[in-house]
Formats: structure tokens, sequence, C-alpha cells
């Protein structure tokens, strides 16, 4: 059945190789991420020793990034660490606020649960709006330079720096270096899977609800369409994606090219029952057809669509489906600690 609907939807086949995948998809939606910079430098700023009654306390550390152009562009992350002397797997959660604790960020169950938790709000990358003069696009478009067709948007820019704090966790003794998954929900959920995508250093990229231009398949989806996020958000995006608003069927790529680009390393997606204009169908046809691109075992569902309450952790891509409304809910995280768990 599920084969059936994919062979419906005429799909662009996955390109020979990893590479030639993520660079159509650089060019076509998202535009080439930022420049690694020449060199990086970090200052702790604050600690707060009673964070999660102790066991974690939390520090602030600004990453300091010294760009191939000259100029340098500073933002700061958060980082919980249990503090039992040992290695830990960790989270890099992209969110939306800074403030902890946070309702999307169970901090102290995940630190509970082993994990390390480093976070950073997306707004001290570049906001997330139109304007770019505003923080690392600023220093990238100097003097409001033009964007061209393939240069960066937003959410290549939140992936770059989700890339920076990987630099920096890489030199922390303390965490397991290939045991550190990216996630990030909606639109951080794009990102999240974009920053898996291009870094392969991430050992999972878990996309929560991330719907049109992150985890779904975009032919034949229904809620959001590309015409509808590219008129409300085109700043996300290069400028090369605008020209498919209305022309699903001439994108020379889909979404279950995202996920597939990130194999054969680990994927995790996510939907709500509700959330309908991300659309959780289209979600799971996009690990359908990405688990081909993975190979046997790449993705291990049965053959219906999806309903509330599912739960597939069996293949290298993990998905559920849960019941409620769009958010990242602690019972979301429960199932990542639970597929991570069996797969570290
Ligand atoms: C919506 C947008 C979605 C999703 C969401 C979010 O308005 O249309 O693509 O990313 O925002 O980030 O919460």
């Amino acid at each position: 059945m599920l084969k059936e609907r994919i062979r419906q939807l005429h799909l662009p086949p996955f390109p020979q190789s990893r590479p030639q995948a993520l660079d159509t998809l650089l060019r076509e939606e998202y535009g080439y991420l930022p420049p690694k910079p020449v060199s990086m430098s970090w200052e702790e700023l604050e600690t707060n020793p009673r964070f999660c009654a102790g066991k974690a306390p939390l520090k602030k550390v600004q990453l300091n990034c010294l760009l191939p152009s000259g100029r340098s562009f500073a933002f700061p992350v958060y980082c919980a660490v249990p503090a039992d002397g040992k290695a830990h797997p960790a989270f890099l959660h992209i969110n939306f606020r800074t403030s902890l604790p946070d309702m999307y960020q169970p901090s102290e169950e995940l630190c509970d649960n082993g994990y390390a938790v480093f976070t950073f709000c997306y707004n001290d990358v570049t906001r997330d709006n139109g304007d770019f003069t505003d923080g690392l696009a600023g220093v990238l478009f100097e003097n409001g330079e033009r964007r061209a067709d393939t240069d960066c948007g937003k959410i290549a820019m939140w992936a770059w720096a989700a890339s920076r704090v990987m630099d920096y966790i890489c030199t922390l003794p303390e965490i397991i270096h290939d045991r550190v998954s990216v996630i990030g929900h909606s639109r951080l959920g794009k990102t999240a899977l974009l920053a898996g995508a291009t870094d392969e250093r991430f050992f999972c990229a878990i996309s929560n609800d991330s719907g049109c231009s992150g985890a779904a398949v975009t032919r034949q989806k229904q809620g959001e369409t590309v015409k509808d996020i590219v008129d409300r958000f085109p700043y996300w995006f290069c400028k090369n994606y605008y020209k498919y608003a209305g022309r699903e069927s001439e994108m020379p790529f889909d979404q279950h090219w995202l996920i597939g680009a990130i194999a054969p390393r680990y994927a995790y997606v996510c939907s709500a029952a509700e959330d309908l204009w991300a659309d959780p169908e289209s979600e799971h046809l996009a690990c359908v057809a990405a688990g081909e691109v993975y190979g046997e075992g790449g993705f291990v569902t049965c053959d219906r669509p999806p309903r509330a309450g599912d739960i597939f952790h069996g293949g290298r891509i993990g998905y559920h489906l849960r019941a409620g409304l769009h958010f990242l809910s602690r019972e979301d995280w429960l199932n990542y600690i639970s597929f991570l768990g069996r797969k570290l």
C-alpha cells in the first residue's frame, strides 16, 4: 500500500551520491551554508551551580567565530552536563528561547537519563525575520549587500550555528563526541535535519513536527505548501526556492532527500496527530522513501498511514505519531531517549 502511494507521488529518485543530493538541496532550497570559521574561541560568561538541583550545573558560554572575511561573529550557548565525572552523549537543542527552564526542554529529565544538553536560541544567531542586517546575516551580507539566488537563508544560518556548537562540544572531554544528536521543533526541526545532513559529526538528527520544507514530502502534501511557506517566510530559504511555489511537481528533489542525506547516520521524525499543517502522513511517507536510500532496515514501519500512538524504532530512521497538537512535548523527548538508547 505504501509502495503504491510512493509510486503515485513520482518522487525524484535519490541521486548517486549524498553530496549530489545535498548540493541540490542547498542550491535550490536552503542556500549554501556560510563558510566555516578560520578560528574559534570561547569564554564562560556565567555559571548556575544550582541548575537541576546541582546535578548538572548550567554554563553560559560565548562562542566567538572568526570568519574567512576577517569579520567575527559571537553567540551564546547554554550547557548542562551531568556532574558525575563520566563521559556523556548529548543533545544539541536548537530552541526558540534562551531562558531555562523551558517548556520545550526538560533539562533535568534529560540529564537524569545520562545526557548532556546544549542549547542556543536561534534569534541569538540571526532574528527570525526578513532583516538581513541582523546578527550573522549582517556579518555575511555586509552593508545590506544583495543576497544571490543560492546564498543562505536563515535556516541555513541556524544550521551553521549548530555546527559551531558542535565544534565547541568536540573540545569537551566530558562529552562522547560521536554521540551528539541535534534536535529542533517545527522551523527548527527543518534546521536540525539540515544540520544533520550537512555535518557528519552528528549521530542523529531529530525533526519534531517540521512539516513543509522539513520532513514532509512536498508532492501532494496537505496543509502548508511551498507557496504558503515562501509567501510568509521567504527569508528562511534561498531565493532559488521561490520559483517552486505552486510548481512542486517540477522540483528536481523532494524532502526525502534531506533525510536520505543523513544516511547512514540516524534520523528521527516525529509528527503530531492534530498538526495537519505539517501533515503527518507526508512526513511518514518521506521516511518510507528515505528508508530506501538507507537500504535494508532503514525504516521499519507498517504498511499503512500512521496512527496516533504508532512508534517505529526498529530502523535507522525513527518515527512516532503523538496524539495532540504542534508542540515539542515531554512524550516526544521520552521517545527520543528510548530510540537513542537502543542505538547508542
Ligand atoms: C509555521 C510554519 C511552519 C512551521 C511553524 C513553526 O507558521 O508555517 O512551516 O515551521 O511555523 O516553526 O512553528
